[in-house]
């Protein structure tokens, strides 16, 4: 699976994200360039602030660096006053990797996405297709109905929750754990971990499954007593092998492009309101919208 590469172009990797990342939908659409021939193994670490995910993904990408994968993380910051202390915690729980050849990381402000994910998420994917890596890890702040979109996006969702966000499980829908592939109880160390997995456990076992469906597991994991991610490294390839076995990959490129297409309209609109005058703006609501649509075309 490893064939060999050459080392990480940071230069001008970083400069594609950058570039990426700026992008106006008009931008995007005047690009030539076709898909790459092969995409990373994409992994979702998301859930609530401060559940250990840096953490998390600094132990697998140690693993995973030693088996000979390349692996780039792209950690999402919600854009907020903390951001800059966010990206410093991001790289702070990394520092572990941060230096190996085969390590790239880049922080990203969401801007004006409101789904968890930075505007140009599938932008940025496709670039880090470009550059070769074997699997790239999304890292995600929130447990939001929109958080869910970066399902679209990659192969596995891990959630991760630990026993301290007892107010976020309560506010928790559903659907949040339904969008899971894994569930992970971080922070096993803590108190109460055993009990948050055996209640989680049960909130998926009475659900109705249909016949071979994934049914997302559930494990506690540890950085300060250990243990754990081993186990969620097995998971991770049972799942994806899971996946290769029932999904067309058609069908999952057929997802991926109508979710593409989804946030490519969704920020055209909102750049054409933003130029609407507000003569526009203040009509009936049927006329504003006839404007808008008007204004799109
Ligand atoms: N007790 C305990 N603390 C942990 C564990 N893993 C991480 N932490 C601590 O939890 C805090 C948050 O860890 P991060 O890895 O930055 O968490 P995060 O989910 O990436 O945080 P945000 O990106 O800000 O949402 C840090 O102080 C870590 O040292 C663990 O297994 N047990
Ligand atoms: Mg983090």
């Amino acid at each position: 699976m490893f064939q060999k590469k050459g080392p990480i172009d940071r230069f001008n990797l970083g400069r594609q994200l950058t570039r990426d990342a700026n992008a106006s939908v008009s931008d995007i659409l005047a690009r030539t360039s076709s898909a790459p021939p092969r995409t990373a193994i994409r992994i979702a670490m998301t859930g609530p602030p401060g559940t250990g995910k840096s953490t998390l993904i600094n132990n697998l990408c140690r693993r995973h660096l030693e088996a000979g994968y390349r692996v780039g993380v792209l950690a999402v910051d919600p854009t907020s006053p903390f951001t800059s202390g966010a990206i410093l915690g991001d790289r702070v729980r990394m520092e572990n990797v941060c230096e190996h050849e085969n390590f790239f990381i880049r922080s990203l402000a969401t801007r004006g996405a409101h789904n968890g994910l930075a505007d140009n998420t599938p932008e940025l994917l496709m670039t880090m297709d470009c550059h070769e890596f074997d699997e790239v890890i999304v890292e995600t702040v929130g447990v939001g109905q929109i958080e869910c979109a970066v399902r679209d996006l990659v192969d596995t969702t891990v959630l991760v929750l630990n026993p301290a966000c007892g107010d976020y499980i309560q506010a928790m829908k559903a659907w949040v754990l339904e969008a899971a592939d894994i569930i992970v109880v971080n922070k096993a160390d803590l108190p109460g971990a055993e009990k948050l997995r055996v209640a989680l456990q049960s909130v998926i076992r009475v659900r109705q499954h249909p016949a071979q469906a994934w049914i997302a597991p559930v494990i506690k994991v540890s950085h300060e007593a250990g243990g754990g991610v081993a186990e969620l490294d097995r998971l991770l390839s049972e799942h994806l092998q899971w996946r290769r076995s029932r999904l067309d990959p058609l069908e999952r490129r057929r997802a991926r492009r109508a979710y593409h297409l989804t946030t490519l309209v969704a920020r055209r609109v909102s750049e054409t309101i933003g130029r609407m005058s507000p003569e526009q703006l203040d009509a009936g609501l049927a006329e504003a919208f006839a404007n808008l649509v008007d204004a799109l075309r």
